[in-house]
Formats: structure tokens, sequence, C-alpha cells
């Protein structure tokens, strides 16, 4: 279950928050699928509460009303669509899987598809769920109970939503049905949403009984599904990324909050050289690593202190850390425009979602922020696939805040966090030539916008980032640029 099965060369999972299934086929076939990336994380697929109460807010995706799936991303047929052509551009699809939970204290209670629920009566009829399919007696989730009673995180309602029992074999079975329809259509995983809101044995009997991936979709055979299990755990609570590590991946928070810290200047870079386990870190095998989800980007979920779009040029800086480092499996995050943490995706006046518009210089327009379009990430995109399975080695620091390591023999970043210019010989581990820093500029027609890089016969090169410079980091790489 720890094997995203990204296509030869591929690599970094992008969160697609929100998108409509037809636009992402787009993005697979005009962007995603050419610049390299691995995989896509999509919102919720299946029928969600609508909110008009609260203007359809961003959340009420995590309220699910069936496992029909019609949302407003698209319906089925959008979806199956989307996973097709997806997989044939190169790139893996993974759900967002609520099961932990249905909806929570009505002001309404229809759902995307057209289905009504009852949440007074614990009736789902479209699943079809009923009161014995939930945790019983019902209970709330208070903040002492994260510190010192497991078995109230998993037993009690989170934030008031109506919780399943996954050890009830009927729950399950619709759970299980669910999700290996989505296999079925081609995905390739899931991100479990809330997965420390359930028990570890019970998880595991629900992916002990998943389908292996469809070999229509170009996968090899007997391959699993990836999981990803959401768990937040900064230390200190009674419930341990580490119990469910056995059973799949696990986000590893501490990746966001640590790099986020670092490149805010208020720990040096050059501690970095240790980056991974050695900094309380999930094992290389077990981690999801990302800077930010949507939750903290936009203070839920506990978030908070972590850098976002919002703060570009650190932003950059660590997620190019996160993506030239061979520590973790990274996934970045695609946003669209927020001023406050509630409100959902751009919508007309009908309530659909509109779709971003893409501008000439290559970024999106309409309200979608989609960081995945920015140079300086999908660069290092490129940069992170001709890494590949290479090491990290000649790693150089300033004693402060100026940093730089080479990736095997196939590349070479510098970061220059400090405010004064990074002016250094280097050794760059790549063969003599000269290389264009995908950073600063794209290479195009064979003629490079950014930087240029001479590598002499010894591998040196003269290392330069000015402290005023737009960014801090330079990267060059054997192979292709994009
Ligand atoms: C998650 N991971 O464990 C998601 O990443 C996170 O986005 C979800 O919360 C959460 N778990 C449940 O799936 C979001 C959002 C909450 C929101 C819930 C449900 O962060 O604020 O709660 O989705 O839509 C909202 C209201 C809350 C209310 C609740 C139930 O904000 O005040 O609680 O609905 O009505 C009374
Ligand atoms: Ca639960």
């Amino acid at each position: 279950y720890k094997n995203p099965y990204y296509a030869p060369g591929r690599s970094v999972n992008v969160h697609l928050f929100e998108w409509k299934w037809n636009d992402i086929a787009d993005e697979c076939e005009r962007f995603l699928g050419p610049k390299g990336f691995g995989g896509i994380q999509i919102s919720p697929p299946n029928e969600n509460v609508v909110l008009r109460t609260y203007n359809r807010p961003w959340w009420e995706r995590y309220q699910p009303i069936s496992y029909v799936l019609v949302t407003r991303s698209g319906n089925e047929q959008q979806f199956a669509d989307m996973v097709q052509r997806c997989n044939a551009a190169g790139v893996r699809i993974y759900v967002d899987a609520v099961i932990n939970h249905m909806t929570g204290e009505p002001p309404e209670n229809y759902g995307t598809a057209g289905n009504s629920a009852s949440y007074k009566d614990w009736s789902y009829p479209a699943v079809p769920y009923s009161a014995e399919d939930f945790n019983w007696p019902q209970c709330g989730i208070d903040g002492m109970d994260y510190v010192n009673n497991a078995s109230r995180v998993r037993n009690c309602e989170l934030v008031g939503l109506k919780d399943l029992n996954q050890g009830h074999e009927h729950t399950r079975k619709r759970i299980v049905d669910f999700m290996n329809k989505l296999i079925d259509l081609g995905v390739a995983g899931f991100r479990i949403d809330a997965a420390k809101h359930m028990w570890p044995n019970d998880l595991r009997i629900i992916y002990d009984r998943l389908n292996n991936l469809n070999r229509a979709h170009g996968f090899p055979s007997n391959a699993r599904p990836y999981i990803y299990q959401e768990v937040i755990d900064y230390g200190g609570e009674a419930i341990s990324r580490n119990e469910y590590t056995p059973i799949g991946a696990v986000t590893e928070f501490l990746a966001g909050s640590e790099l986020s810290n670092a490149f805010r200047g208020n720990n040096q870079l050059k501690w970095l050289s240790s980056w991974g386990p050695q900094w309380g870190l999930l094992s290389h095998g077990d981690a999801l690593t990302f800077i930010e989800n949507h939750d903290n980007e936009r203070g839920h979920g506990g978030g908070g202190g972590i850098l976002t779009y919002k703060e570009p040029r650190q932003y950059k800086g660590a997620i190019a850390f996160l993506l030239a480092h061979p520590y973790g499996e990274p996934q970045i995050m695609s946003s669209f425009d927020f001023w406050d943490s509630e409100t959902g995706p751009p919508m007309d006046r009908d309530e659909n979602i509109i779709s971003p518009s893409i501008n000439s210089d290559g970024t999106c327009g309409n309200g979608w922020i989609c960081q995945h379009r920015w140079r300086q990430i999908y660069a290092m995109v490129g940069f992170r696939n001709a890494a590949g399975t290479t090491g990290l080695n000649n790693w150089w620091d300033n004693g402060s805040n100026q940093i730089a390591y080479c990736r095997g023999g196939n590349a070479f970043i510098a970061f220059n966090n400090d405010n004064w210019d990074f002016n250094q010989n280097l050794q760059t581990c790549l063969p003599a030539g000269t290389y264009c820093d995908v950073i600063s500029g794209d290479k195009v027609n064979n003629s490079c916008r950014g930087k240029m890089v001479r590598v002499g016969n010894n591998g040196f090169a003269q290392i330069f980032i000015g402290a005023n410079e737009n960014d801090m980091m330079l990267a060059i790489h054997v192979g292709p640029e994009v």
C-alpha cells in the first residue's frame, strides 16, 4: 500500500483542490503529463451535502450524503473520462476518501446528486446507512480527548459529524464497495481522510478487501492501491502516526511545519543537512510529505504558521527543498485564491464551479492560483525526475543559510536564505557543460532565459544567487529542462 505506482520517470502528487473532472483531464494532457507530474489528489468525488446557507463552503465536500459519484466537480461519466485520460497521459489519480463520517447538524439535508438524508434519524438512504451503522452511544470529541482518550477520538463525533462504525460489517461493505468501484474505474489509490479517527485494525480489514489496481489502465498485475492516511501528529497526543505505518503510508505534517520554520528564517538552513528521520520524521517509505494542505493553508485542521502561496518567496524555497531532497513522497498544493477560511471555490450565480482560465504566460486566472504552473515549482518536478533514485551527496553550507547539494551526478541545487549574496565555486557533480538554471527561466527553443551556469571539467562551477533576487534558489540538472 506504499507504492504510488507512478509511471516510470515521474514523481510528485499535486492536490488539485476543488477542480472539476473535465478540467483535470485537460490539465493532464496539456500540462501535467508533459511536465512529468506523477499524480493528482482530487477532491472527494462522492455526493456531499449542499450548504447553501453557508454559501457553498469548500468543507461541504467533507460531509458525505452518499457514495454516488456526483459533485460540483462532475458526474460519474466525467470522472471515468478523467481517470482514463490522465492515466493515458501518464498521470495517476488518488481519491480523497471520506469514510470516517457522514454529515453534521444540518441547516440542509440534501446532496449534490439530489439525494436527501435525515441527520436526526441517522438516515442516509442513498447508501443506505441507518442508525446501526454508526458508533453508539453518540458522543462528541473534545480537546482533552486528543491528549488522553484514543477511544473517544475514534468512536465519538469529529466536529459533530455522524461517526460511522467501521467495525460493523454492513458499514465496512459499503465503504469497500465504494472504494473498489473507484479502483475499477482506474484510480491508483486514496488519501484516507481523518484516519486518526478510525481504528487501524478496521482500516486494515478494509484495505485488505480492496481490489488490485486495474490492469486495463496500465497498472502491473497484483498492484495494491497506494494508501496515504491523514494523521495529524505533531507529538503529544494519545494517538500516534506510528499506529498507522504498518498498514499504509502516512501524511508527515512535521515536514511542512519544520520547513516553513526554516525557510521563514527561524531555523538555519545548514541544519537541513540531516533532513529526514533524524529530524523525528517518519521513515522514508512511510511518509507523504508536503508543505501545506487544504486545511492548514487556511488555518483549519489545527493549522497555522505554515507557508502558503501568500508568502511566495519563502514558500517556493521550501517547496524546492522538499522536491529536491530524496526524503519522502512529496505532494504539492494547488489552490484557489481565498481571503477567509471558509470560502469555497470560484463559482457563478448558479453555484457552478468556474473553471481556471490559462493566461498566455501559462499561469491561471479566474481566481485559481495553480501553484503547479509556477515555473519554480514545475521546474522542480523536472529536477526530481532527473535526480531519480539517486541519493544526496556533496552537501555544502556556509554555516548559516546558504546551502547546496548534488543528487548523484544528475542534479545540483543551491539556496540562499541569508541577506547577503551567495557567491561560491562549488562541486556540482555534473558533466562539464553549460546549464540553464531552471528556477530563473525556462529554456525556450534551445535558448536559456535564466541564468547560465558553466560547469568545468572538474565538475566545479561558480554559483551566484544575489540576496535580492526574486528567488533564493538555483537548480541545474542533466536531461530535459522541463
Ligand atoms: C479532515 N481531515 O481529517 C479534513 O481534512 C478536513 O478538511 C475536514 O474538516 C475534517 N477532517 C472532516 O472531514 C472540514 C472543515 C470543518 C468542517 C468539516 C465538515 O475543516 O470546519 O466542519 O470539514 O464539513 C464544519 C463546520 C463545523 C461544524 C461541522 C459539522 O466548520 O463548525 O461542526 O461542519 O456541521 C459543528
Ligand atoms: Ca470515527
